[in-house]
């Protein structure tokens, strides 16, 4: 059984195997929870990145690369990039799925069992937050269905309106 938790708080103080970033494309740090990440976990995580970068270019958007956690309590960093909201007519929704399902699938693939989520593209990526968690609780959902590796996911909301949509959602669907 997985456990699923929505909390609010600061995803770079989390005792977790994984913590996944809301990075982007360059996997060279940003604003948001991305600067928090890499500003709390240390050169560390940069320089992992870096050889990331110079093995495969980067990390496209929908798609999800693992670095150590650096200085912090997380033993691993799984840098998700989600899409940027362009109106919807873009592929945002498929993006943003993919981003959660591969950052799940390779959480399984290092045996990480506790996992914690920042609200992806919902900050500076734009996308609009109801949509957003709506993607992300039900493909948690879904993925959860098909595996038992992962005992606990945490969604770690930031702001008070995601920290209620989820909530929300969360007593709708029980
Ligand atoms: N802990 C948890 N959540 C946080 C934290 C934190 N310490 N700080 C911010 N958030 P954003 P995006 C929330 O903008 O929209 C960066 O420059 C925030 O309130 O971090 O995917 C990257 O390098 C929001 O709900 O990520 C990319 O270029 C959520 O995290 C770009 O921003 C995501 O907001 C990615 O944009």
């Amino acid at each position: 059984m997985t456990a699923i938790k929505i909390i609010k708080g600061d995803i770079t103080k989390l005792h977790v195997d994984a913590i996944v970033n809301a990075a982007n494309t360059s996997l060279m740090g940003g604003g948001g929870v991305d600067g928090a990440i890499h500003r709390a976990g240390g050169p560390k995580i940069l320089e992992e990145c870096r050889a990331i970068v110079a093995r495969q270019g980067g990390c496209k958007t929908g798609e999800a690369v693992m670095t150590s956690g650096g200085k912090l309590p997380a033993k691993y960093i799984i840098h998700a990039v989600g899409p940027v909201w362009n109106g919807g007519n873009n592929n945002e929704v498929q993006l943003l799925t993919n981003a959660y399902k591969n950052s799940l699938q390779l959480a399984v693939e290092n045996d990480v069992s506790s996992i914690a989520f920042p609200n992806i593209s919902t900050g500076i990526y734009g996308f609009p937050k109801d949509k957003a968690a709506a993607i992300a609780l039900q493909t948690v959902k879904k993925f959860i269905e098909t595996t038992n590796n992962l005992s606990e996911i945490v969604f770690v909301c930031f702001d008070d309106e995601n920290f209620k949509l989820y909530n929300q959602l969360m007593q709708a669907n029980k």
